[in-house]
């Protein structure tokens, strides 16, 4: 993707337009104006012998239809005052906000009239200097986090929306004012959709709205929004729009100015709105904005800015002035961001680019968790398993989702960092309860999940259920590859990290230098994907050491020399061990003091993270001595003691 809106954003700041509504409002439009027109595409033209004379008060996207050149007119003025960007008249122009004026099928026809209207006000005014028109589209009126719509629903209607803007001539995409995370997601593998459906790609920008409150409206901070985007190449820009002024963003622009991999985009509103008889008033001055933007460009190193509620033309003139057509100062934001414009490709997974990443991660719907932590692992709590728990698994038979909830919320209670999730059980459906159950996850814990399952079909139904950025447990290569190559497809479409096991064609390795060549050839499938390194997890395997099997006395040593060496080879591909696998078959005592010195040995040799039971994870000081030596001997086949 190279086009001249990307050499620009990489060179200098670019100026936004601010408010649409009130500029309508301010044009004292007459009730036939949202009234159906009579000609038009088949689609209009049947709506309107549907509507009548029907009045659709308040549809401002209509008037993309009824009344173009006013909506012309305000973008002129708007590129008068030194927009270089302007944005479509599409805030709701979804299937979901038009279905409440009863022209859910006009998607397509508004959100193509819309970016052409805009294209001829920016045509217009290219002669002095480059203008680029941004097909935007706004939240909608329902979450899918909530359960008001679905992932199905809102995918279809943006790219549907996505696609009237790009074949409307829009330069660029935006997603805006978005509150739930999820739809977020929705959003862009919608506009990824419509941009490989027209054959254009085009730059995505993203902006979400963070309330009074410091979260956004479900409650998600900034971090999980952040390291979500970034899972996405194709988000070039990331940003705020709405709900405050530029007093209540400052901290989150500046969370941005010190972590994002993208250039920023900020549009606050022209201050928090006072009530005036009935109304919401916008009080922050022209200059004022342009100070607090003079502030985000300097300090924080904020690439695109512009106004959203409140801000008229006057504003938007006082932030051209100021900071329209600055260079980009060399700040470590800046340069961490610029050298990911060779070629405009996002991907982060050379050394250079994963280096420059601050959030190595994953995220929930609420927060972000580095993969790394200090002084300790990412714990995986292991209990939310069919196969692994006895608790879980009766109360799916059951379908006590409620009970299933509880579950999750003591395991993070106690102190796990991520939930391993697997709804695979004999007579059920997986598919169906995974849903089911990630649908309360996703609200009700604020840890990030682990999907762990091997069927495609519910992995990406689980992936259409999780705001923030999963992780996938797992891929192998037990069928040959097929599947390996289904799901990293999944994990870049979705945003996700990816556990991947030593499994081959001939099964689950046993040497320390088989599990080490599954793992390159792995690596290697992730990479050509162009996943990041650091989001794989390489699991080395091991095998039961409970089984008195003599095959197997040196299951653990080859688990522990494999990832060591894995680690000295690829520092930033992370590693993790389901580690009660070790002590299967034993008794309930033996299984905490051998899972707890299996641990403690991987840790040493470098694993950072890991599937367990963490209550029942002991430190070397809290189990016996003697108990300690065997299970250690246990671990690394010294053959001194005799298997009891
Ligand atoms: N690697 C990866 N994923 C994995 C594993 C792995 N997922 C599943 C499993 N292995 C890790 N999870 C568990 C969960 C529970 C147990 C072991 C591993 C366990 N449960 C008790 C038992 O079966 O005896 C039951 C406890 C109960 O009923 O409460 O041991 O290796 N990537």
């Amino acid at each position: 993707m190279s086009n001249s809106l990307l050499e620009a954003l990489a060179e200098r700041v670019l100026v936004w337009d601010g408010a649409m509504g009130t500029q309508i409002q301010a044009a004292n439009l007459t009730d036939d104006a949202f009234v159906m027109p009579r000609s038009g595409s088949a689609a209009v033209e049947a709506a309107a012998a549907r509507l009548g004379t029907t009045l659709l008060d308040g549809c401002n996207e209509l008037l993309n239809l009824t009344r173009p050149e006013t909506i012309q007119a305000i973008h002129e003025r708007y590129l008068a005052a030194g927009s270089d960007l302007i944005e479509t008249n599409t805030f709701g122009a979804t299937s979901i906000v038009l279905a409440e004026y009863d022209i859910p099928e006009l998607v397509y026809d508004i959100n193509l009239a819309a970016a052409q209207i805009a294209r001829r006000a920016a045509d217009a005014h290219s002669a002095s200097k480059p203008r680029w028109v941004v097909g935007a589209l706004g939240p909608g009126t329902k979450l899918i986090t909530l359960g008001n719509t679905t992932w199905q629903e809102l995918e279809d209607t943006y790219a549907l929306g996505f696609r009237g803007l790009i074949e409307g001539g829009a330069d660029a995409l935006l997603l805006e004012t978005l509150q739930d995370l999820l739809m977020v997601k929705a959003g862009i593998v919608a506009a990824e959709r419509a941009m490989a459906e027209t054959g254009r790609k085009l730059p995505l920008f993203v902006q979400v709205t963070m309330e009074q409150t410091g979260t956004m409206l479900l409650g998600s901070e900034m971090g999980a929004a952040l390291n979500m985007l970034e899972a996405f190449p194709s988000v070039v820009a990331v940003g705020l729009n709405c709900a405050t002024g530029p007093v209540e963003m400052a901290p989150h622009v500046r969370f941005l100015g010190q972590n994002s991999t993208r250039p920023i985009t900020v549009q606050p509103n022209a201050g928090l709105p006072v009530m005036e008889k009935g109304q919401a008033v916008y009080k922050l001055s022209p200059d004022d904005l342009a100070k607090h933007h003079d502030h985000f460009v300097r300090d924080f190193g904020v690439a695109m800015c512009g106004g959203c509620c409140g801000t008229t033309p006057d504003h938007i003139r006082a932030v051209a002035a100021m900071v329209g057509g600055r260079a980009h100062n060399d700040t470590a934001h800046w340069r961490k961001v610029r050298h990911l414009f060779p070629g405009f490709d996002f991907n982060m997974s050379t050394d250079e680019q994963a280096a420059a990443l601050s959030l190595v991660g994953c995220s929930s719907l609420y927060q972000f968790v580095p993969y790394r932590q200090d002084v300790s692992y990412l714990i995986v709590g292991e209990k939310t398993n069919a196969n692994g728990s006895r608790a879980f698994r009766e109360m799916l038979a059951v379908e006590n989702w409620e009970g299933l909830t509880e579950l999750a919320r003591e395991l993070e209670a106690e102190g796990s960092h991520v939930l391993d999730v697997c709804t695979a059980y004999v007579g059920r459906d997986e598919r169906r309860d995974m849903v089911t159950l990630l649908a309360s996850y996703n609200r009700q814990i604020t840890v990030p999940i682990m999907i762990d399952s091997t069927e495609t079909p519910v992995i990406e139904a689980a992936l259409q259920c999780l705001a923030g950025k999963p992780i996938i447990n797992s891929i192998n290569y037990e069928d040959g590859g097929e599947r390996v190559d289904q799901v990293l497809a999944l994990c870049r479409k979705y945003g996700a990290g990816v556990v991947a096991l030593t499994i081959d064609e001939d099964g689950m390795a046993k040497t320390a230098e088989k599990k080490i060549e599954i793992a390159e050839r792995l690596l290697a499938a992730t990479r050509a994907a162009g996943l990041p390194d650091h989001d794989v997890f390489m699991d080395t395997l091991t095998f039961t050491l409970g089984s008195g099997d003599e095959e197997f006395r040196r299951a653990g040593v080859e688990t522990i020399d494999a990832l060591r060496e894995l680690h000295r080879r690829h520092p930033r591909v992370n590693s993790i061990l389901g580690v009660s696998n070790i002590s299967f078959g034993l008794k309930p005592a033996a299984r905490i003091a051998l899972n707890s010195a299996f641990l403690h040995y991987a840790r040493e040799a470098g694993l950072t993270s890991a599937i367990v039971h963490f209550s029942k994870i002991q430190p070397e000081n809290q189990i016996g001595e003697e108990t300690w030596q065997i299970a250690s001997d246990l671990v690394y086949d010294r053959r001194k003691f005799a298997m009891v």
